[in-house]
Protein backbone atom coordinates (compact mmCIF):
# COMPACT_ATOMS: atom_id res chain seq x y z
CA UNK A 1 0.00 0.00 0.00
CA UNK A 2 1.19 3.00 -1.13
CA UNK A 3 2.92 5.85 1.78
CA UNK A 4 0.31 8.09 3.61
CA UNK A 5 1.77 11.72 4.06
CA UNK A 6 -0.70 14.19 6.14
CA UNK A 7 -0.04 18.20 6.44
CA UNK A 8 -2.11 20.04 9.14
CA UNK A 9 -1.05 23.50 10.39
CA UNK A 10 0.03 21.45 13.92
CA UNK A 11 2.39 18.84 14.44
CA UNK A 12 2.34 17.50 17.72
CA UNK A 13 4.99 14.56 17.86
CA UNK A 14 4.90 12.51 21.03
CA UNK A 15 7.72 14.67 22.98
CA UNK A 16 5.08 17.57 22.38
CA UNK A 17 1.79 15.45 23.53
CA UNK A 18 0.16 16.89 26.50
CA UNK A 19 -3.08 14.91 26.73
CA UNK A 20 -4.95 17.90 26.03
CA UNK A 21 -4.68 16.84 22.11
CA UNK A 22 -7.82 18.09 20.05
CA UNK A 23 -10.12 16.24 17.22
CA UNK A 24 -8.09 16.92 14.39
CA UNK A 25 -4.97 15.61 15.70
CA UNK A 26 -6.36 12.69 17.57
CA UNK A 27 -7.65 11.71 14.18
CA UNK A 28 -4.70 12.31 11.97
CA UNK A 29 -3.08 10.27 14.67
CA UNK A 30 -5.47 7.61 13.82
CA UNK A 31 -5.03 7.76 10.32
CA UNK A 32 -1.10 6.99 10.41
CA UNK A 33 -1.40 4.74 13.46
CA UNK A 34 -2.14 1.36 11.05
CA UNK A 35 -0.04 1.63 7.92
CA UNK A 36 2.43 4.23 9.11
CA UNK A 37 3.20 7.19 7.07
CA UNK A 38 4.79 10.95 7.49
CA UNK A 39 2.82 13.78 9.11
CA UNK A 40 3.84 17.18 8.05
CA UNK A 41 2.96 21.18 9.65
CA UNK A 42 4.28 23.30 12.27
CA UNK A 43 6.22 22.57 15.09
CA UNK A 44 3.86 24.94 17.93
CA UNK A 45 7.55 26.87 18.41
CA UNK A 46 7.50 30.08 16.82
CA UNK A 47 11.50 31.28 16.41
CA UNK A 48 13.08 34.10 14.57
CA UNK A 49 13.09 33.01 11.04
CA UNK A 50 10.42 29.67 9.25
CA UNK A 51 13.69 27.47 8.80
CA UNK A 52 14.36 26.08 5.43
CA UNK A 53 14.37 22.41 6.33
CA UNK A 54 11.81 20.38 8.61
CA UNK A 55 12.84 18.81 11.56
CA UNK A 56 12.77 14.85 11.09
CA UNK A 57 12.00 13.09 14.09
CA UNK A 58 10.53 9.05 14.04
CA UNK A 59 7.67 7.53 16.43
CA UNK A 60 7.05 4.05 15.76
CA UNK A 61 5.43 3.85 12.34
CA UNK A 62 5.36 8.02 11.92
CA UNK A 63 7.55 10.15 10.53
CA UNK A 64 7.28 13.62 11.93
CA UNK A 65 8.66 16.66 9.72
CA UNK A 66 7.91 19.59 11.61
CA UNK A 67 9.15 23.15 11.09
CA UNK A 68 8.87 26.40 13.65
CA UNK A 69 7.30 29.25 12.13
CA UNK A 70 9.46 33.06 11.84
CA UNK A 71 8.04 35.84 13.94
CA UNK A 72 6.11 38.06 10.87
CA UNK A 73 5.29 34.30 9.31
CA UNK A 74 2.98 33.51 12.61
CA UNK A 75 1.75 36.81 12.82
CA UNK A 76 0.53 37.08 8.88
CA UNK A 77 -0.64 33.44 8.16
CA UNK A 78 -1.48 32.27 11.35
CA UNK A 79 -2.85 34.95 13.48
CA UNK A 80 -4.00 37.09 10.76
CA UNK A 81 -5.06 35.34 7.86
CA UNK A 82 -6.00 31.84 9.09
CA UNK A 83 -7.92 33.03 12.68
CA UNK A 84 -8.74 36.75 11.86
CA UNK A 85 -10.16 36.28 8.55
CA UNK A 86 -11.16 32.76 7.28
CA UNK A 87 -11.88 31.37 10.72
CA UNK A 88 -14.92 34.24 10.93
CA UNK A 89 -15.52 33.72 7.58
CA UNK A 90 -15.62 30.27 7.45
CA UNK A 91 -18.42 30.42 10.63
CA UNK A 92 -20.61 33.12 8.76
CA UNK A 93 -19.19 35.85 11.21
CA UNK A 94 -18.58 38.25 8.44
CA UNK A 95 -18.88 41.01 11.22
CA UNK A 96 -16.10 39.49 12.73
CA UNK A 97 -13.78 39.23 9.37
CA UNK A 98 -10.34 41.67 9.92
CA UNK A 99 -8.58 41.59 6.46
CA UNK A 100 -4.76 42.96 5.64
CA UNK A 101 -3.35 42.56 2.47
CA UNK A 102 -0.11 41.45 4.40
CA UNK A 103 -1.56 38.92 6.17
CA UNK A 104 -3.05 37.48 3.09
CA UNK A 105 0.37 37.54 1.62
CA UNK A 106 2.02 36.04 4.49
CA UNK A 107 -0.46 33.19 4.20
CA UNK A 108 0.15 32.16 0.66
CA UNK A 109 3.88 33.07 1.18
CA UNK A 110 4.13 30.43 4.77
CA UNK A 111 2.37 27.90 2.30
CA UNK A 112 4.54 28.44 -0.42
CA UNK A 113 7.50 27.69 2.34
CA UNK A 114 5.41 24.50 3.21
CA UNK A 115 5.48 23.55 -0.49
CA UNK A 116 9.20 23.85 -0.61
CA UNK A 117 9.98 22.06 2.26
CA UNK A 118 7.52 19.32 2.13
CA UNK A 119 8.27 18.26 -1.66
CA UNK A 120 11.73 16.71 -1.23
CA UNK A 121 10.20 14.66 1.47
CA UNK A 122 7.79 13.10 -1.15
CA UNK A 123 8.33 9.98 -3.22
CA UNK A 124 5.97 9.61 -6.44
CA UNK A 125 3.63 7.38 -5.09
CA UNK A 126 2.81 8.79 -1.77
CA UNK A 127 -1.18 9.45 -1.22
CA UNK A 128 -1.31 13.09 0.25
CA UNK A 129 -3.77 14.20 2.47
CA UNK A 130 -4.45 17.80 3.51
CA UNK A 131 -5.94 19.36 6.62
CA UNK A 132 -7.75 22.39 7.23
CA UNK A 133 -8.67 25.77 6.26
CA UNK A 134 -4.80 27.10 7.60
CA UNK A 135 -3.39 24.99 4.09
CA UNK A 136 -5.99 25.74 1.34
CA UNK A 137 -3.56 26.31 -0.91
CA UNK A 138 -0.32 24.08 -0.11
CA UNK A 139 -1.55 21.39 -2.70
CA UNK A 140 -1.29 23.87 -5.98
CA UNK A 141 1.73 25.03 -3.93
CA UNK A 142 3.50 21.25 -4.52
CA UNK A 143 1.39 20.92 -7.76
CA UNK A 144 3.30 24.31 -8.67
CA UNK A 145 7.00 22.16 -7.60
CA UNK A 146 5.80 19.15 -9.77
CA UNK A 147 4.08 17.23 -7.46
CA UNK A 148 1.84 14.59 -9.44
CA UNK A 149 0.90 12.79 -6.52
CA UNK A 150 -3.25 11.48 -5.74
CA UNK A 151 -4.08 14.56 -3.32
CA UNK A 152 -6.94 14.71 -0.93
CA UNK A 153 -8.07 18.15 0.69
CA UNK A 154 -10.56 17.88 4.20
CA UNK A 155 -11.94 20.72 5.76
CA UNK A 156 -12.77 20.69 9.23
CA UNK A 157 -14.80 23.85 9.55
CA UNK A 158 -17.96 24.77 8.03
CA UNK A 159 -18.14 26.32 3.99
CA UNK A 160 -20.18 28.77 3.75
CA UNK A 161 -22.63 29.37 0.96
CA UNK A 162 -21.43 31.96 -2.01
CA UNK A 163 -23.17 35.05 -0.47
CA UNK A 164 -20.75 34.47 2.51
CA UNK A 165 -17.82 33.41 0.63
CA UNK A 166 -17.96 36.77 -1.67
CA UNK A 167 -17.85 38.30 1.18
CA UNK A 168 -13.46 37.72 1.49
CA UNK A 169 -11.15 39.33 -0.27
CA UNK A 170 -9.18 37.41 -2.68
CA UNK A 171 -11.66 34.43 -2.62
CA UNK A 172 -11.35 33.22 -5.79
CA UNK A 173 -7.67 32.86 -5.37
CA UNK A 174 -8.11 30.48 -2.88
CA UNK A 175 -11.42 28.63 -4.45
CA UNK A 176 -9.00 28.21 -7.45
CA UNK A 177 -6.53 26.95 -5.11
CA UNK A 178 -8.98 23.73 -4.05
CA UNK A 179 -8.89 23.02 -7.91
CA UNK A 180 -5.09 21.20 -7.67
CA UNK A 181 -6.79 18.35 -5.38
CA UNK A 182 -8.03 15.26 -6.76
CA UNK A 183 -10.52 14.95 -3.66
CA UNK A 184 -12.29 17.45 -1.46
CA UNK A 185 -13.92 16.16 1.34
CA UNK A 186 -16.33 17.76 4.00
CA UNK A 187 -17.90 17.49 7.09
CA UNK A 188 -21.94 17.51 5.78
CA UNK A 189 -23.34 17.24 2.55
CA UNK A 190 -24.29 21.05 3.38
CA UNK A 191 -20.60 22.06 2.72
CA UNK A 192 -19.89 20.02 0.27
CA UNK A 193 -23.05 21.59 -1.49
CA UNK A 194 -21.94 25.37 -0.51
CA UNK A 195 -18.51 24.51 -1.61
CA UNK A 196 -19.86 23.30 -5.22
CA UNK A 197 -21.86 26.49 -5.68
CA UNK A 198 -19.11 29.06 -4.54
CA UNK A 199 -16.49 26.87 -7.41
CA UNK A 200 -19.44 27.67 -10.02
CA UNK A 201 -20.68 31.13 -8.57
CA UNK A 202 -17.60 32.44 -8.22
CA UNK A 203 -14.63 30.99 -9.82
CA UNK A 204 -15.82 30.30 -13.24
CA UNK A 205 -16.27 26.12 -12.69
CA UNK A 206 -18.78 23.63 -13.52
CA UNK A 207 -21.09 21.06 -11.23
CA UNK A 208 -20.45 17.48 -12.72
CA UNK A 209 -22.83 14.63 -12.59
CA UNK A 210 -20.95 12.47 -10.17
CA UNK A 211 -21.02 15.49 -8.02
CA UNK A 212 -17.63 16.42 -8.95
CA UNK A 213 -16.82 19.95 -10.36
CA UNK A 214 -14.89 21.13 -12.72
CA UNK A 215 -12.42 24.00 -10.84
CA UNK A 216 -9.51 25.62 -12.76
CA UNK A 217 -9.47 23.54 -15.63
CA UNK A 218 -9.23 20.08 -13.22
CA UNK A 219 -11.77 17.24 -12.09
CA UNK A 220 -11.96 17.82 -8.13
CA UNK A 221 -14.48 14.97 -6.48
CA UNK A 222 -15.93 16.01 -4.05
CA UNK A 223 -17.38 13.97 -0.63
CA UNK A 224 -19.06 14.23 2.83
CA UNK A 225 -17.04 12.37 5.39
CA UNK A 226 -18.74 13.55 8.73
CA UNK A 227 -15.85 12.87 11.34
CA UNK A 228 -16.40 10.31 14.07
CA UNK A 229 -14.32 8.88 17.26
CA UNK A 230 -13.02 5.76 18.92
CA UNK A 231 -16.32 5.20 21.06
CA UNK A 232 -15.14 2.26 22.66
CA UNK A 233 -12.26 3.89 24.09
CA UNK A 234 -13.96 6.83 25.05
CA UNK A 235 -16.41 4.93 26.83
CA UNK A 236 -13.07 2.94 28.71
CA UNK A 237 -11.54 5.80 29.38
CA UNK A 238 -15.06 7.36 30.60
CA UNK A 239 -15.57 3.97 33.30
CA UNK A 240 -12.08 4.71 34.61
CA UNK A 241 -12.31 7.90 35.17
CA UNK A 242 -15.59 7.63 37.15
CA UNK A 243 -13.47 6.55 40.27
CA UNK A 244 -10.86 9.31 39.83
CA UNK A 245 -9.82 11.49 42.63
CA UNK A 246 -11.37 14.41 40.49
CA UNK A 247 -15.08 12.91 39.83
CA UNK A 248 -15.08 11.60 43.58
CA UNK A 249 -14.13 15.34 44.58
CA UNK A 250 -16.63 16.42 42.02
CA UNK A 251 -19.29 14.26 43.25
CA UNK A 252 -18.61 15.89 47.04
CA UNK A 253 -18.57 19.47 45.66
CA UNK A 254 -22.22 19.19 44.19
CA UNK A 255 -23.90 17.57 47.17
CA UNK A 256 -26.81 16.20 45.05
CA UNK A 257 -27.10 18.70 42.89
CA UNK A 258 -27.59 18.22 39.00
CA UNK A 259 -24.72 19.36 36.69
CA UNK A 260 -24.61 20.63 33.69
CA UNK A 261 -21.46 20.62 31.73
CA UNK A 262 -20.14 22.31 28.61
CA UNK A 263 -16.66 22.56 27.45
CA UNK A 264 -15.25 24.04 24.11
CA UNK A 265 -11.99 26.09 23.28
CA UNK A 266 -12.58 29.90 24.48
CA UNK A 267 -14.12 30.53 20.80
CA UNK A 268 -16.71 32.71 19.50
CA UNK A 269 -18.47 30.27 17.47
CA UNK A 270 -19.42 27.90 20.55
CA UNK A 271 -21.80 30.20 21.82
CA UNK A 272 -21.13 30.83 25.04
CA UNK A 273 -22.76 34.32 25.82
CA UNK A 274 -25.83 32.85 24.74
CA UNK A 275 -25.28 29.66 26.71
CA UNK A 276 -24.28 31.97 30.08
CA UNK A 277 -27.55 34.50 28.77
CA UNK A 278 -29.54 31.00 28.67
CA UNK A 279 -28.76 29.27 32.33
CA UNK A 280 -29.70 33.19 33.43
CA UNK A 281 -32.74 32.31 31.64
CA UNK A 282 -33.12 28.88 33.43
CA UNK A 283 -32.70 30.32 36.91
CA UNK A 284 -35.07 33.52 36.17
CA UNK A 285 -37.72 31.59 34.33
CA UNK A 286 -37.90 28.17 36.54
CA UNK A 287 -36.82 29.28 39.72
CA UNK A 288 -37.51 25.50 41.09
CA UNK A 289 -34.05 24.94 39.63
CA UNK A 290 -32.42 27.43 41.83
CA UNK A 291 -30.10 25.38 44.48
CA UNK A 292 -30.62 22.32 42.61
CA UNK A 293 -28.26 22.68 39.48
CA UNK A 294 -24.71 23.74 39.00
CA UNK A 295 -23.68 24.59 35.74
CA UNK A 296 -19.81 24.69 35.14
CA UNK A 297 -18.10 25.57 32.25
CA UNK A 298 -14.28 24.79 31.11
CA UNK A 299 -13.34 27.08 28.17
CA UNK A 300 -9.75 26.86 27.89
CA UNK A 301 -8.21 29.83 26.31
CA UNK A 302 -7.28 29.63 22.81
CA UNK A 303 -5.87 32.05 19.78
CA UNK A 304 -5.29 34.69 22.88
CA UNK A 305 -3.20 36.65 20.11
CA UNK A 306 -6.13 37.48 18.27
CA UNK A 307 -8.37 40.45 19.47
CA UNK A 308 -11.84 39.12 19.22
CA UNK A 309 -10.76 35.96 21.78
CA UNK A 310 -9.60 38.48 24.11
CA UNK A 311 -12.83 40.46 23.88
CA UNK A 312 -14.83 36.88 24.15
CA UNK A 313 -13.18 36.53 27.09
CA UNK A 314 -13.85 39.71 29.06
CA UNK A 315 -17.17 39.03 28.06
CA UNK A 316 -17.92 35.80 29.62
CA UNK A 317 -15.99 37.08 32.81
CA UNK A 318 -18.34 39.98 32.85
CA UNK A 319 -21.69 37.56 31.98
CA UNK A 320 -20.60 34.82 34.64
CA UNK A 321 -20.21 37.33 37.74
CA UNK A 322 -23.94 38.90 36.65
CA UNK A 323 -25.22 35.52 37.24
CA UNK A 324 -23.20 34.53 40.39
CA UNK A 325 -23.67 38.02 41.68
CA UNK A 326 -27.53 37.83 40.89
CA UNK A 327 -28.51 33.94 42.05
CA UNK A 328 -25.68 32.85 44.51
CA UNK A 329 -26.59 31.86 48.23
CA UNK A 330 -24.26 31.43 50.71
CA UNK A 331 -23.98 27.50 49.93
CA UNK A 332 -24.49 27.16 46.44
CA UNK A 333 -22.62 29.08 43.53
CA UNK A 334 -24.65 28.61 40.43
CA UNK A 335 -22.00 28.67 37.69
CA UNK A 336 -18.37 27.27 38.09
CA UNK A 337 -16.44 29.31 34.87
CA UNK A 338 -13.07 27.67 34.32
CA UNK A 339 -10.43 28.75 31.64
CA UNK A 340 -7.59 26.05 32.41
CA UNK A 341 -7.56 22.63 30.63
CA UNK A 342 -7.70 19.05 31.67
CA UNK A 343 -6.72 15.73 30.47
CA UNK A 344 -9.27 14.13 28.04
CA UNK A 345 -9.37 11.56 31.54
CA UNK A 346 -10.94 14.10 33.69
CA UNK A 347 -13.25 15.50 31.08
CA UNK A 348 -14.44 11.52 30.09
CA UNK A 349 -15.31 11.44 34.05
CA UNK A 350 -16.93 14.86 33.75
CA UNK A 351 -19.33 14.16 30.71
CA UNK A 352 -20.07 10.96 33.05
CA UNK A 353 -21.06 12.53 35.57
CA UNK A 354 -23.30 15.28 34.44
CA UNK A 355 -26.86 15.42 33.65
CA UNK A 356 -26.77 17.78 31.19
CA UNK A 357 -24.13 18.36 28.04
CA UNK A 358 -24.45 21.57 26.21
CA UNK A 359 -23.23 21.93 23.16
CA UNK A 360 -24.41 24.84 21.29
CA UNK A 361 -21.91 26.10 18.90
CA UNK A 362 -23.24 29.27 16.62
CA UNK A 363 -21.47 27.29 13.71
CA UNK A 364 -19.46 24.15 13.73
CA UNK A 365 -18.12 21.65 11.54
CA UNK A 366 -18.44 18.57 13.22
CA UNK A 367 -18.07 18.91 17.10
CA UNK A 368 -16.89 16.42 18.87
CA UNK A 369 -17.81 17.14 22.18
CA UNK A 370 -21.07 16.07 21.24
CA UNK A 371 -19.78 12.53 20.63
CA UNK A 372 -17.48 12.37 23.41
CA UNK A 373 -20.41 13.22 25.43
CA UNK A 374 -23.00 10.14 24.29
CA UNK A 375 -20.00 7.77 24.01
CA UNK A 376 -19.30 8.58 28.04
CA UNK A 377 -22.30 8.56 29.70
CA UNK A 378 -23.57 5.27 31.80
CA UNK A 379 -26.24 3.10 30.01
CA UNK A 380 -28.32 2.89 32.97
CA UNK A 381 -28.59 6.45 34.04
CA UNK A 382 -27.86 8.06 30.71
CA UNK A 383 -27.23 12.34 30.43
CA UNK A 384 -29.19 14.44 28.27
CA UNK A 385 -27.36 15.92 25.00
CA UNK A 386 -28.69 19.72 24.04
CA UNK A 387 -27.36 20.09 20.59
CA UNK A 388 -27.38 22.87 18.75
CA UNK A 389 -29.04 22.68 15.09
CA UNK A 390 -26.04 24.41 13.54
CA UNK A 391 -23.20 22.03 14.35
CA UNK A 392 -22.59 19.43 11.79
CA UNK A 393 -22.95 16.52 14.50
CA UNK A 394 -26.92 17.67 14.29
CA UNK A 395 -27.18 15.49 11.23
CA UNK A 396 -26.22 12.40 13.10
CA UNK A 397 -27.07 13.10 16.23
CA UNK A 398 -30.95 14.25 16.20
CA UNK A 399 -32.23 11.92 19.28
CA UNK A 400 -30.53 14.89 21.29
CA UNK A 401 -32.68 18.67 22.20
CA UNK A 402 -31.46 20.04 19.21
CA UNK A 403 -31.89 23.56 19.83
CA UNK A 404 -31.11 27.23 17.43
CA UNK A 405 -28.03 28.38 19.97
CA UNK A 406 -29.64 31.93 19.76
CA UNK A 407 -32.52 31.35 21.07
CA UNK A 408 -31.79 31.75 24.63
CA UNK A 409 -35.26 30.68 25.75
CA UNK A 410 -35.09 27.37 23.64
CA UNK A 411 -31.88 27.07 25.31
CA UNK A 412 -33.59 27.47 28.78
CA UNK A 413 -36.12 25.33 28.18
CA UNK A 414 -34.43 22.43 26.74
CA UNK A 415 -32.24 22.73 29.89
CA UNK A 416 -35.12 22.39 32.22
CA UNK A 417 -36.85 19.83 29.74
CA UNK A 418 -33.31 17.47 30.52
CA UNK A 419 -33.12 18.25 34.19
CA UNK A 420 -36.88 16.56 34.44
CA UNK A 421 -36.84 14.24 31.92
CA UNK A 422 -37.85 10.23 32.37
CA UNK A 423 -35.13 7.70 32.67
CA UNK A 424 -37.00 6.00 30.11
CA UNK A 425 -36.87 8.76 27.88
CA UNK A 426 -32.78 9.60 28.61
CA UNK A 427 -32.32 6.14 28.00
CA UNK A 428 -34.17 6.15 24.70
CA UNK A 429 -32.70 9.21 22.56
CA UNK A 430 -28.86 8.38 24.25
CA UNK A 431 -29.29 4.51 22.59
CA UNK A 432 -30.24 6.01 19.41
CA UNK A 433 -27.44 8.42 19.47
CA UNK A 434 -24.58 5.77 20.73
CA UNK A 435 -25.47 3.47 17.82
CA UNK A 436 -24.65 6.83 15.55
CA UNK A 437 -21.57 7.53 17.33
CA UNK A 438 -20.25 3.38 17.51
CA UNK A 439 -21.09 3.08 13.86
CA UNK A 440 -19.00 6.16 12.56
CA UNK A 441 -15.68 5.82 14.49
CA UNK A 442 -12.66 7.94 13.58
CA UNK A 443 -11.00 4.85 11.75
CA UNK A 444 -14.22 4.28 10.03
CA UNK A 445 -13.48 8.19 8.53
CA UNK A 446 -10.29 7.68 8.20
CA UNK A 447 -10.61 4.61 5.49
CA UNK A 448 -13.90 6.34 3.93
CA UNK A 449 -11.74 9.20 2.91
CA UNK A 450 -8.64 7.17 1.57
CA UNK A 451 -10.90 4.87 -0.22
CA UNK A 452 -12.59 7.72 -1.88
CA UNK A 453 -9.38 9.23 -3.02
CA UNK A 454 -7.91 5.59 -4.14
CA UNK A 455 -11.02 5.45 -6.14
CA UNK A 456 -10.89 9.12 -8.08
CA UNK A 457 -10.48 8.34 -11.76
CA UNK A 458 -7.41 9.72 -13.30
CA UNK A 459 -7.57 13.27 -14.98
C1 LIG B 1 -12.39 21.50 14.75
C2 LIG B 1 -13.77 21.94 14.22
C3 LIG B 1 -14.51 19.56 14.27
C4 LIG B 1 -11.57 20.73 24.64
N1 LIG B 1 -11.15 21.23 25.82
C5 LIG B 1 -10.26 20.38 26.30
C6 LIG B 1 -10.15 19.33 25.39
N2 LIG B 1 -10.95 19.57 24.38
C7 LIG B 1 -11.12 18.64 23.26
C8 LIG B 1 -12.50 18.05 23.20
C9 LIG B 1 -12.59 17.65 21.73
C10 LIG B 1 -11.72 18.71 21.06
O1 LIG B 1 -10.91 19.32 22.06
C11 LIG B 1 -12.55 19.81 20.45
O2 LIG B 1 -13.09 19.32 19.26
P1 LIG B 1 -14.36 20.00 18.61
O3 LIG B 1 -14.77 19.14 17.49
O4 LIG B 1 -15.43 20.13 19.63
O5 LIG B 1 -13.94 21.48 18.18
P2 LIG B 1 -12.67 22.23 17.46
O6 LIG B 1 -11.49 22.27 18.34
O7 LIG B 1 -13.21 23.57 17.07
O8 LIG B 1 -12.33 21.34 16.18
C12 LIG B 1 -14.86 20.99 14.69
C13 LIG B 1 -13.08 19.19 14.66
O9 LIG B 1 -12.15 20.16 14.20
C14 LIG B 1 -12.68 17.83 14.09
O10 LIG B 1 -12.89 17.78 12.71
O11 LIG B 1 -15.42 18.68 14.92
O12 LIG B 1 -16.11 21.36 14.15
O13 LIG B 1 -14.06 23.29 14.62
O14 LIG B 1 -11.99 16.41 21.50
O15 LIG B 1 -12.60 16.99 24.09
N3 LIG B 1 -9.35 18.27 25.57
C15 LIG B 1 -8.62 18.24 26.72
N4 LIG B 1 -8.69 19.23 27.66
C16 LIG B 1 -9.49 20.32 27.51
O16 LIG B 1 -9.56 21.18 28.39
N5 LIG B 1 -7.86 17.18 26.95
Amino acid sequence: MARVVIASNRVTPPSARSGREGGLAVAVREALRRSGGLWFGWSGTVAEETPAEAEISRSGKITYATLDLGREDHAQYYTGYANSSLWPLLHYRMGLLEFERADFDGYMRVNRRFAATLAPLLKPDDIVWIHDYHLFPLGAELRALGAQNRMGFFLHTPFPPPAVMAVLPRHRLLIESVGAYDLAGFQTEGDAQNFRDCVVALNDGEHLSDGGVRASGRRVSVGTFPIGIDADAFTRMAEEAAASDENERLKESLVGRQLVFGVDRLDYSKGLPQRFEAYDRLLSRFPDQRSKVTFMQIAPVSRGEVSQYRQLRRELESLAGRINGRYAEFDWMPLRYLNKPFSRQVLAGFYRRSRIGLVTPLRDGMNLVAKEYVAAQEPANPGVLILSQFAGAAKELDAALIVNPFDVDEIAEAMNTGLTMSIEERKARWLAMIERVRGNSVSHWVDAFLKALDAVPAG
